[in-house]
């Protein structure tokens, strides 16, 4: 069925971009580039329209590992990730997960991730629970994007 579903990806190109509603969450246009390495990373933002904090505990997909992570740039004007535990909504709040701030990392790729592809993933939150989203891979922008996250050591 997955199969299935990322030839119909390739044959129909481009992709749409997808938002999804879980309770008092919308999950906006889950996407991720094109990755030269072993690692990809997802985008995507949550807003939160509810009266509670809510927070992103995990993304499980089909990698051997998927984290939470962050990117900022240190005193040396050196870019680092750094593992999240959880990335927190608050009530009325929108958070982004996009280049050079907060993303999903996908970990130990079999193959590189190619435009067109689909990502098939469980987003997990504290409150509002499970729900299965798909990661749509897109061209890169042709500017303003200065992170390659395929070539980032995670280890
Ligand atoms: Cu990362």
């Amino acid at each position: 069925m997955k199969k299935l579903a990322l030839l119909m990806a390739l044959a129909a190109a481009p992709a749409v971009a997808q938002d999804y509603t879980l309770g008092d969450l919308t999950i906006a246009h889950p996407m991720s580039f094109p990755s030269a390495g072993m690692t990809g990373a997802g985008y995507l933002a949550i807003t939160n329209t509810g009266d509670v904090t809510d927070r992103l505990l995990a993304v499980t997909a089909d990698f051997p590992r998927v984290e939470l992570h962050e990117s900022s740039m240190d005193e040396d004007g050196m870019m680092r990730m750094e593992q999240q535990d959880f990335i927190e909504i608050a009530a009325g709040d929108t958070v982004v997960l996009q280049p050079g701030g907060l993303h999903v990392m996908f970990m130990g790729l079999s193959d590189p991730l190619e435009v067109g592809a689909e990502i098939p993933a469980t987003l997990q939150f504290e409150n509002a629970g499970e729900i299965d989203v798909v990661f749509q891979v897109e061209d890169r922008p042709a500017e303003g994007e200065t992170i390659d996250h395929g070539e980032m050591d995670h280890d």
